[in-house]
């Protein structure tokens, strides 16, 4: 028979549910086993760590950027992304090269690029198009003064077709 049952399988392996490659299966089960006893909390460990990093935006201690988006709603075409920037003490910071990427969850979709400029003391005004209606998600990218570099990103959810 070529084609067999699970309850073939089963039951060849006495009892043990294994795919069926032949000589495989006694080497497969244990190293299951194994894994699962020495590296699993090893690799849960490192996927604690990932998320932790991954939610720790850089820099997080220095600055915060609070994004204002025109036109309301965010529609497809022209848009301007402007925001403040300050430091952990709320003082605006003045003079830093701030620039923008936008994407899009879908893969195949080329970024949109963006340069800022500060229109005020600590205030930048960007340029932006959006290219496709959707969600998007703004990376900020600032080169402060003193040369630190802080990477934000903020979520711009349900841009219009029109
Ligand atoms: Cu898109």
């Amino acid at each position: 028979m070529l084609v067999r049952s699970q309850k073939d399988v089963v039951e060849s392996n006495g009892g043990v549910i294994a795919s069926d490659f032949g000589s495989g299966i006694n080497r497969c089960v244990p190293w299951r086993a194994i894994f699962a006893k020495r590296f699993a909390p090893v690799v849960f460990a490192s996927m604690l760590f990932l998320v932790a990093a991954c939610n720790r935006p850089a820099g997080s201690d220095l600055a915060t950027i609070e994004p204002e988006i025109t036109p309301q709603p965010a529609h497809v075409g022209p848009a301007t992304i402007a925001f403040k920037l300050k430091d952990a003490a709320g003082n605006r910071i003045a003079g830093a090269n701030v620039s923008l990427e936008g994407n899009m969850s879908h893969p195949g979709m080329a970024p949109v690029f963006a340069d800022a400029k500060e229109v005020a003391t600590g205030e930048y005004s960007c340029p932006f198009q959006f290219s496709m209606a959707g969600d998007w998600v703004i990376t900020v990218r600032v080169l402060m003064p003193d040369g630190q570099k802080l990477e934000r990103q903020f979520a711009v959810k349900g841009v219009r077709a029109d």
